[in-house]
């Protein structure tokens, strides 16, 4: 008996059916590949870990979380009602906001019944004999399903480094990525917290109001620009929602899909002062139009150089004591890791109650009962707060037992680095298809039309195999190799490869140096939509293996 409309999902455990369609994970990508599979009339079951769905905005609830692109942007726009009916309080949404949003969305179109909560899959192996993927989860369930979708997320397995000593540490431990539920109160606490990436940079203005001391240990230095967040004026909605088709088009064609206001000049044609004047502007914006500033921005290590040198020169503006200011200057190239967005995010360096400890200098040596140490000293807390980012793109999907044909396991064929053709498939892993895979644009550009646009991408093929009488589909390995080629070489000419950053699986030790997404929404899309217009260019489509 389906439980329709219980938002505590399907019951699981133990099931052994049969589905046309098994989704893993009940993110945003994994809630409109379920609706999308029913309206074609698939049958589907999702399973997700977590006990509840929102995947990111589930679990990552830590103070100060919120998107860094506009509401009216970051959110589906498959649905006309839904896109003109929702009301976003904030220009970027806060992660309570965003969770509410999908658990309203899995109401709305009444997903919950065919989403299994508390189920981890642990294995899905392909079955070349009976031509079915053969799915077990750590609830026991063993189903078969024709197709597989991997809507797991880019950022969804988190990484702890392995310092020595690192559970003999009494005080509270929090990862950003895997925050709890129940608010947690730092008032009069001694806390630390490793990581300046954008998980820390949003978190640490909120900690460090409330904590008795915050001792921020940062590597790297990165990147801010003021979020300037309130709420949407009523005027900009009304104007977006008139004609919310258009909006949505004209973001679609831009290299990130969304609208970051860029220019196709170049920095170097200006004068000093233009360009001062420019970077201003964006810095009045805030957010990520600072990557729009100038054409060459992302090319040139000159034209970086002087968007670099006028964030520099705001965080000496800003941070009173020079030394600190100094220590909080990024020297990497501007936009090689993602542009974090901040509220108060310097300034929180001039509270008499945080402290910058440089562990590039003096690197974290072990994790102790009442603390850390660092090469040249030891500091003691009541909280350990670890915001060291996640093992990107790929974590999610090597923790998985996933076997293709032949019994090939996707851990041997991706030993030295990612592989997929388009970032959607892999040669040797028949309808298998990962959303917002490695070689998509996925974090380089606006999640959500980028999840739409897979999913769209993904059941209009299923929903062919199906009028064509045929069931497998597979990328060819030489169209695999070439795309490869390709999104290295989209990469190459760019600053993006030059630091070491998670798009390259640099925060990993022992991870291959790949660059693993696609510079490039819209030429993507575009490219995707060729494939499937050609017949499908460069995988194979066969019947069923034991068709009469
Ligand atoms: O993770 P990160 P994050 N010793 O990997 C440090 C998205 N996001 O969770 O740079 C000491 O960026 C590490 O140092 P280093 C967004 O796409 C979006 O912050 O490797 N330090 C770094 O400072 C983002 O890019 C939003 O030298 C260690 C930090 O930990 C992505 O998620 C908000 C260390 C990790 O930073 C990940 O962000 C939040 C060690 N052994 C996140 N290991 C929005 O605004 C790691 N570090 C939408």
């Amino acid at each position: 008996m389906p439980n329709l409309g219980s938002k505590s999902g399907a019951n699981g455990g133990g099931s052994a059916a049969s589905y046309d369609v098994v989704i893993v994970g009940a993110g945003f990508a994994g809630l409109y590949m379920l609706h999308k599979m029913r309206q074609l009339g698939f049958s589907a079951r999702v399973f997700e870990a977590g006990d509840g769905v929102g995947g990111t905005w589930f679990w990552n609830r830590y103070p100060g979380a919120r998107v860094d692109i506009q509401s009216l942007e970051y959110s589906y726009q498959f649905d006309e009602d839904l896109q003109q009916q929702w009301e976003w309080s904030e220009r970027y949404a806060p992660q309570g906001e965003l969770l509410d949003y999908a658990n309203h969305v899995a109401d709305r179109f009444k997903l919950w019944p065919d989403i299994q909560l508390n189920t981890r899959v642990t294995s899905a192996h392909f079955d070349e004999a009976a031509d079915l993927w053969r799915v077990r989860t750590d609830q026991g369930d063993a189903v078969s399903a024709t197709n597989v979708i991997m809507a797991t997320g880019c950022l969804s397995s988190t990484n702890t480094p392995n310092f020595e000593g690192l559970s003999s540490f009494k005080g509270r431990t929090f990862h950003t990525g895997r925050w709890p539920k129940e608010p947690v109160d730092f008032t009069g606490r001694r806390v630390g917290i490793i990581g300046t990436g954008s998980s820390a940079i949003q978190s640490i203005p909120v900690i460090a109001a409330e904590a008795a001391h915050l001792t921020v240990f940062q590597r790297t230095p990165n990147y801010s620009v003021p979020a300037h967040n309130g709420p949407i004026p009523e005027e900009v909605v009304r104007k977006v929602k008139a004609n919310y088709a258009d909006f949505r088009a004209a973001n679609n064609n831009t290299a990130l899909g969304a609208d970051w206001d860029y220019r196709a000049d170049t920095a170097l044609e200006h004068t000093p002062e233009e360009r001062t004047a420019e970077y201003e502007r964006r810095w009045a914006m805030g957010v990520l139009s600072f990557y729009g500033s100038y054409a060459d921005l992302l090319t040139d290590p000159e034209a970086n150089y002087t968007a670099a040198e006028f964030i520099r020169g705001k965080i000496r503006q800003i941070v009173k004591d020079p030394v600190v200011a100094e220590k909080l200057c990024p020297t990497t190239a501007l936009g090689c890791k993602r542009i974090c967005v901040d509220t108060g995010y310097y300034d929180t360096y001039n509270r008499p109650n945080v402290t910058l400890v440089d562990v590039n200098a003096a690197p974290i040596v072990a994790v102790t009962p009442t603390g850390l140490r660092t090469a040249d000293a030891a500091y003691d807390f009541d909280d350990l707060i670890f915001a060291t980012g996640f093992d990107a793109m790929t974590g999610t999907l090597m923790r998985m037992d996933i076997r293709g044909a032949r019994g090939v396991s996707l851990k041997d064929e991706w030993a030295e680095g990612p592989k997929t053709y388009l970032g959607l498939c892999v040669a040797g892993f028949p309808n298998l298809f990962i959303i917002a895979g490695p070689g998509s644009p996925s974090v380089l550009s606006n999640m959500l039309p980028s999840i739409e646009q897979h999913v769209n991408w993904i059941s209009q093929t299923v929903d062919h195999l199906r009028k064509q009488g045929l069931k497998r589909i597979e990328a060819k390995a030489q169209a695999q190799e070439e795309w490869v080629t390709h999104v290295n070489e989209t990469a190459a000419p760019t600053i993006l490869p030059t630091c070491n950053s998670w798009y390259l699986g640099a925060n990993i030790p022992g991870k291959p140096r790949v660059f693993m997404p696609y510079l490039g929404f819209a030429p993507y899309v575009a490219k995707c939509d060729e494939v499937a217009a050609k017949g499908y260019e460069g995988f194979v489509l066969s019947a069923p293996a034991h068709a009469s």
